[in-house]
């Protein structure tokens, strides 16, 4: 019976040890040239480092260990006899089985501790002990995830679990505490007193095993940088049958024993969080995720500088959840991540592109800087895609042009792209701050003056200074009596042309004087003598003689003619004078 038990166990332990056999070292250089974390197409997709023995070649650390002082079953410095804790981890062949051995231990406590340092985190599917020794009475198995600094338990094996470890012996684990160690009289039997086998699988029997991709707690929870067995009790050789022993069950034994383990085995996988395929030594020969997906740390647990459009997160079976790059139009090399506007993108994009170079700006760097505008001939990629608005120091109202026309804000009368010159009608001045000023074209005289510069006005007429009676006799002498508004003026020959308004006729004994428009000619002598006085865009009450003119058609006033600004209090007198006219008034000498 004895033997059967030990050899279906030895079947089960060499089982779980054939899967590893070929992976054995798991860095082993792969020459398999396509990426397994990106399909066919390029486009990314899980990938995950392969099944290993994870403690295979490596350290563990020993409370106890025989051969120091020799004694007469193990010396230290006798290979022959030695016991070194790393025949826990060497290359277990069935012909060869390599044992680590304590020291044997006489009293209580007789606790002896195996610690294994992974060397970085990895996603631990089992840890399995084979003894050289009888199985102990009591063991734990704990592991950290921080190299060693806290240790949580991950299982417990007695056959007192409540005396030993303050555990029941019988529980299962529900979704409500998937982090619980569980302490089982299972494998404590001391049959065999060789070969024997503790296995313990981080997931067995926990519920959100089926759905491990989407449960952090059970991600975390087989998650272990280190792993640590604590071995408690021993089995008392009393119940081997021994008579020499007579000690009570945790008494102070002084029963002679030790422990001793052919071999300790991690099984399970670098942790790379679904985005490395393999593990590799960096130049510190610390072991490291080869990260993919624009990740990296050691667990590509971050997303690369610049690939902060969207949280990191962990791969799953259907989405590789790779980094991505800002978008910032290769105007910026770094970048962060805003939350708020990952929530307002409809969770697509959060990165904000940082120190915007060649005078752009903006979340992306997608439009210009204030004092720059697109220049929509090239991409908003190229370098050169921002010109400078360059608005004149003195014609622009400021130094912001409108970011898609390049046109600057102007003062008055200021034109162009830049604000660099006078706009029509006007012309430049020496004020910074009304650069450009209306050409005085508005007075006529001044403009003829300037060609003509009479100097014998005072004997060539008398302005109409202040004589602004209208009475009968003034009505009764002249042609037409109408009221108009000037609109602007040009010249024809020695002739001023204004085209005009004609408002209201009170007088006319020529059918052409009707309202409307029209012109009105004066010499431009007469014009630069102020006889009479106009200026464009102002009403006046035009007293005149007809002349006609097929060159000049229109109403004509010369030095004689009665041109004086209008006041709306002649309205009444004129009507007056055109009813007494009608009267036949004017006719009577
Ligand atoms: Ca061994």
């Amino acid at each position: 019976g004895r033997m059967e038990v030990l050899q279906l166990l030895r079947l089960f332990l060499t089982t779980a040890m054939l899967g590893l056999s070929q992976t054995v070292n798991p860095f082993v250089a792969q020459q398999t040239p396509p990426d397994p974390c990106y399909d066919e197409s390029g486009a990314p997709r899980r990938c995950i480092p392969e099944f290993v023995n994870a403690a295979f070649g490596k350290e563990v650390q020993a409370s106890s260990t025989c051969g120091k002082p020799p004694t007469r079953h193990c010396n230290a410095s006798d290979p022959r006899r030695a016991h070194p804790p790393a025949y826990l981890t060497d290359l277990n062949t069935a012909s060869n089985m390599t044992c680590w051995r304590s020291e044997t231990l006489h009293h209580s406590p007789q606790n002896v501790t195996l610690t294994l340092s992974l060397g970085k985190k990895f996603e631990v599917v089992y840890v399995s002990l084979q003894f050289c020794s009888p199985r102990p009475e009591s063991t734990a198995i704990l592991k950290s995830m921080d190299y060693g600094k806290t240790w949580v338990p991950y299982q417990y094996y007695s056959s007192q679990c409540r005396k030993i470890y303050g555990k029941p012996s019988k529980a299962t684990v529900t979704k409500q505490n998937e982090q619980e160690a569980l302490c089982t009289d299972g494998l404590t039997d001391l049959y065999p007193l060789t070969g024997g086998l503790i296995a313990f699988s981080t997931l067995d029997g926990r519920p959100s095993a089926q759905d491990f991709d989407s449960s952090p707690v059970l991600q975390d929870w087989v998650t272990a940088t280190d792993i640590r067995v604590v071995f408690s009790r021993p089995h008392l050789f009393r119940d081997l049958g021994s008579r020499d022993a007579g000690e009570e069950e945790g008494g102070t034994g002084s029963t002679p024993y030790y422990y001793a383990v052919g071999e300790l085995q991690v099984g399970g996988r670098c942790k790379c969080n679904g985005h490395a395929a393999r593990c590799v030594k960096d130049k510190e020969q610390k072991l490291v995720c080869d990260c993919k997906h624009n990740t990296e740390g050691p667990e590509c647990d971050r997303c690369k500088p610049f690939h902060y459009d969207r949280p990191w997160q962990r791969a799953s079976a259907r989405e590789a959840n790779e980094c991505l790059a800002c978008n910032c139009n290769l105007h910026a090399r770094r970048c962060r991540f805003n939350m708020e506007l990952f929530k307002l993108s409809g969770r697509k994009s959060g990165g904000v592109c940082l120190n915007c170079r060649h005078n752009t700006a903006g979340r992306h760097c997608h439009y210009c800087k204030e004092g720059f505008y697109r220049d929509l001939s090239k991409a908003i990629t190229d370098r050169k895609a921002c010109k400078a608005c360059d608005c004149h120091p003195v014609g622009a109202a400021g130094k912001t042009c409108n970011q898609t026309t390049g046109q600057c804000p102007c003062k008055d009368g200021v034109t162009g792209l830049t604000c660099n010159r006078c706009a029509k009608g006007y012309q430049q001045s020496r004020s910074p701050v009304a650069p450009c000023i209306k050409i005085p074209a508005i007075n006529p005289t001044s403009l003829v003056t300037s060609t003509e510069a009479p100097a014998d006005c005072d004997s060539y007429c008398k302005p109409a200074k202040g004589n602004y009676k209208i009475n009968m006799k003034k009505y009764c002498k002249k042609d037409y009596v109408v009221q108009v508004n000037i609109l602007e003026m040009e010249t024809v020959a020695n002739w001023a042309k204004f085209t005009i308004n004609i408002l209201s006729v009170y007088k006319c004994r020529d059918e052409r004087v009707k309202r409307g428009d029209n012109f009105l000619w004066i010499h431009l002598k007469d014009l630069s003598c102020k006889c009479p006085k106009i200026q464009i865009s102002k009403k006046y009450l035009v007293m005149g003689i007809s002349e006609n003119s097929t060159d000049r058609p229109g109403l004509m006033a010369d030095k004689n003619s009665l041109v004086i600004q209008w006041r709306d209090a002649w309205t009444r007198r004129l009507r007056k004078l055109q009813r007494r006219e009608k009267k036949g008034k004017c006719v009577k000498p």
